[in-house]
Order: C-alpha cells, then sequence, then structure tokens
C-alpha cells in the first residue's frame, strides 16, 4: 500500500520512516525545500536517537521518497503543526493548507487520517469540508478519521510503535479501516472512540500533565515562601500509593504542553479554569527563575556574566521550541547581564559557546537550565578555576549538592533561599 505523509517534523518524519521500514511504500511530503533537499541526500537535521540511520536505510531501499508535493497514494496522514497565535488560539493554516494540499491527488477508497493535535471539531467541521469540495464524498467515497500521536521525543520510534491509541473515525467504516492500518505496526492497544473524543483525549492528556507541572511549580513558590526544600516535600508526598506529583523546573516548553492546553481554553473560556491557571503559573516560572538571580547577584558590581548549561526544552533533545531557558536567556539579556551558553544538543544559538569552559571564563554565575545526562560528566572543579564568581544555580534538582560544594561552590537550588 501506498502513504502519502505530509509534513516531515519529528512526527511525520518518524511515522514515515517507520511506515517505510514496515513496507509501505511512503512519499514524505514537505513544504520546506530545504528539509526535502537535505531528506533526499539522507541527511537528517531532527537528533532523535536511531531516526537518522532509519532514514538513511529506508531512503536508500527507496521504501521512502520525499517531495515537496504529495501524489497518489492509498492513505493520506496529516502530521503538520498547529501552533497558537499571539491571542492563545490554535493556528490551523497548516493543517488546511495540507488538506488542501491532497485533494487533486484523491481517490475513491482512500483514508485520510489527522493526526496533528487539533481542537476539538477540526476533523469534522475543517477537514471534512475540505475534502468535499473535491467530487468525493466522505463515508461513501473516502474515509476520515483522527490519530493522534503520543510519541514522546527523545524516544519517538519506540513509543510509536509501543503506545496505545485512541482513535476515531468519521463513522465505522472509516474506523475499521484506521484500526487495520494501524495495527500493521502498532503493538499496544487500539481504542476506538468518536472523532470529537479522540480529539479531547489527546488535548487532555497534555493538560493533565502541564497542571500537575504548574501544581508542583506553585508548591515550589510556597515551599520557598516557608523555607522548606520543596523537592523533598514532594518525594515524600509522592510515598503515598495515590499521590504522583511532578517535578517543579525553570518551566514548561515544547510544541505539546505549552500550547494544547490553550486549545481547551479558547474553546471554553468560562469554565476552563484550573487549565488557564495552570498555563500562567507554568509561564511565570522564566521570570521567578531570573528573579532569583537576580537575588544571587546583586552585591556584585560592574557587569555581571551569566553561563547556562542546556537551553532546550527538556533533557536530552535537541528542540528548543518554547524552551523556558530560552525566555530565561531574553530576560537576561534585556537587564543587561552579559550571557554565554553551553549546549552540547544546539548547533546554533546566539551566545553558544561549542567548548564548556570557554562558556564559564569569568562568569559569576553558573544556571544549570537543563538536566541533559551528560551534563553528569561535567567537572565542575575545572570550571570553578576560571569563573569569576562561585554561585551555581541548579533549576532541575539534576546535580550533586555535594560534590559541587566540595570545589568551593554555593550550591543553590531553585526554591532554596
Ligand atoms: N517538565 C517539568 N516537570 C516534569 C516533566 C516535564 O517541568 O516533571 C517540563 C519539561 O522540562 C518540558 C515540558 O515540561 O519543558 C514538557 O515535557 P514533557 O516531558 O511533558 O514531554 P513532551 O512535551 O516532550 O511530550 C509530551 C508527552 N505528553 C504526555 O506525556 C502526556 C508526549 O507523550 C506527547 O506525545 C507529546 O507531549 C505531544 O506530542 O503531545
Amino acid at each position: 500500500k501506498k502513504v502519502c505523509v505530509i509534513g516531515l517534523g519529528y512526527i511525520g518524519l518518524s511515522i514515515a520512516t517507520l511506515l517505510a521500514h514496515y513496507g509501505y511504500d511512503v512519499m514524505g511530503v514537505d513544504t520546506n525545500e530545504e528539509i526535502v533537499s537535505n531528506l533526499n541526500e539522507g541527511k537528517i537535521i531532527i537528533k532523535e536517537p536511531y531516526l537518522d540511520i532509519l532514514v538513511k536505510d529506508v531512503i536508500q531501499k527507496k521504501k521512502l521518497k520525499v517531495s515537496n508535493i504529495p501524489c497518489e497514494a492509498d492513505i493520506f496522514i496529516i502530521a503538520v503543526q498547529t501552533p497558537i497565535n499571539k491571542y492563545k488560539s490554535a493556528d490551523l493554516r497548516y493543517v488546511i493548507s495540507a488538506t488542501s494540499s491532497i485533494l487533486s491527488y484523491l481517490k475513491k477508497g482512500d483514508l485520510i487520517i489527522l493526526e496533528s493535535t487539533s481542537p476539538v471539531g477540526t476533523t469534522q467541521e475543517i477537514i471534512k469540508p475540505i475534502l468535499e469540495s473535491c467530487d468525493l464524498e466522505v463515508s461513501k467515497d473516502i474515509y476520515l478519521g483522527y490519530c493522534p500521536e503520543k510519541v514522546y521525543p527523545g524516544n519517538i520510534l519506540n513509543e510509536l510503535v509501543k503506545n496505545d491509541r485512541v482513535i476515531g473515525g468519521i463513522d465505522d467504516k472509516s474506523s475499521e479501516k484506521l484500526k487495520e492500518f494501524y495495527y500493521s505496526f502498532v503493538k499496544g492497544n487500539i481504542y476506538v472512540t468518536d472523532i470529537k473524543t479522540a480529539e479531547m483525549v489527546k488535548l487532555v492528556e497534555n493538560a493533565y500533565r502541564d497542571v500537575n507541572i504548574a501544581f508542583a511549580n506553585e508548591l515550589l513558590k510556597i515551599c520557598n515562601e516557608i523555607d522548606l526544600n520543596v523537592w523533598n516535600v514532594i518525594k515524600y508526598s509522592n510515598k503515598h500509593p495515590r499521590v504522583n506529583i511532578l517535578n517543579p523546573g525553570p518551566g514548561v516548553g515544547g510544541n505539546c504542553l505549552g500550547i494544547d492546553p490553550w486549545f481547551i481554553v479558547e474553546d471554553n473560556q468560562d469554565l476552563a479554569n484550573i487549565i488557564k491557571l495552570s498555563r500562567d503559573i507554568n509561564d511565570s516560572m522564566p521570570y521567578y527563575v531570573f528573579e532569583k538571580i537576580e537575588k544571587l547577584t546583586i552585591n556584585i558590581l560592574g557587569l555581571k556574566k551569566i553561563t547556562i548549561l542546556g537551553i532546550t526544552y527538556k533533557a536530552n533533545v535537541d528542540d528548543i521550541r518554547e524552551s523556558p531557558i530560552i525566555d530565561l536567556i531574553k530576560l537576561l539579556k534585556n537587564a543587561g547581564y552579559t550571557i554565554s551558553i553551553y549546549d552540547p544538543f544546539v548547533d546554533e544559538y546566539e551566545f553558544l559557546e561549542k567548548d564548556l569552559i570557554k562558556a564559564c571564563e569569568d562568569s559569576d554565575l553558573v544556571v544549570l537550565g537543563v538536566d541533559h545526562t551528560i551534563f553528569k560528566d561535567i567537572s565542575f572543579k575545572d570550571i570553578k578555576k576560571v569563573m569569576k564568581g562561585n554561585i551555581l544555580l541548579d533549576t532541575r534538582n539534576f546535580l550533586d549538592r555535594k560534590e559541587i560544594e566540595d570545589v568551593k561552590f554555593i550550591y543553590k537550588l531553585l526554591g532554596d533561599n
């Protein structure tokens, strides 16, 4: 069977590659010429474990082809981004143009799947009318469904296969076709429900995680005020069999948790209170870290240099989209701090140094922004030698306090006074 995947970001490229690996003839489509030409040469700019090896293999075997225009296929998967605009409202232009782009390639019997995380109602109210603007009728000539991805960046290829799916078809036949298709490569369970429920479930999963993290961040602020170590409070609370609080930190980033909850808020302004407040609490964290840095450096005279270790939105990925550390850097920059950054996952960014020691030269304060596993190997003794100051702020409770203090750093954990 032929599959055409529209959108070759983290999700689209991964699913296209996996399907090609499972024997489908796949056409991956992206309007970005650079992505297409790079992939055609077997080059991939996304850093995701094993993806580069698999992409090279399926491109070489010609099971995956890449182009900037779609082609005829039996199954079309739409996996483009659904960002929010400055009013926190879903920007569906990519979903709309992706759907429009396949119209002239559709034929009777085709199955169209929306995988992009979308506001409730998108498949029925936006995608269906566009598909029917050609002379094919949904449910009679072509089939339509929603199947969001639930993969975890850093472990995408594994989770694409292993995770359970909650999917919805526009009618029974569509659901049947969706189920058959996903069972051809998914090893998890596939639960079939109606489209709107499937759309809402995807939003709820990420909103749930966002609310839980906001709770942890609120606890951090409270514990700071009453001089308690929030990390211990959470650790011991989680010993209860029915309590599972996530980690506080410098804020919530990425393309999912900081965006998807707004799709619920937008459509339910009067009711979505906790969800909206949680977004605001999580968005306040970079400013909270900034204020902490101001306090820690208040007695330093003249230019103040801050070194940031890690700027991606979370550990062990290369993605800096919506990263709270990027927000922190903007605040520091506006306040006149000299900044240098060390993040081996990132190839290019203002203030980025390729060498850790160089990044720390003459620095007054080092901030651990992201808990990349490789940061465990850093020699803080070497860093200390080249620094002007001696303060280290750990925003993730990742480093070993004793080890850091042994080399004469003042170790501050986010939440400490
Ligand atoms: N974070 C915390 N504290 C925590 C966990 C995370 O502050 O305890 C922060 C991270 O540092 C990061 C942000 O939250 O900035 C988001 O990270 P994440 O670990 O929640 O995961 P994502 O955004 O990479 O992936 C999420 C996952 N959703 C859920 O687990 C419910 C993934 O399964 C989804 O497929 C993905 O969103 C998506 O594409 O929607």
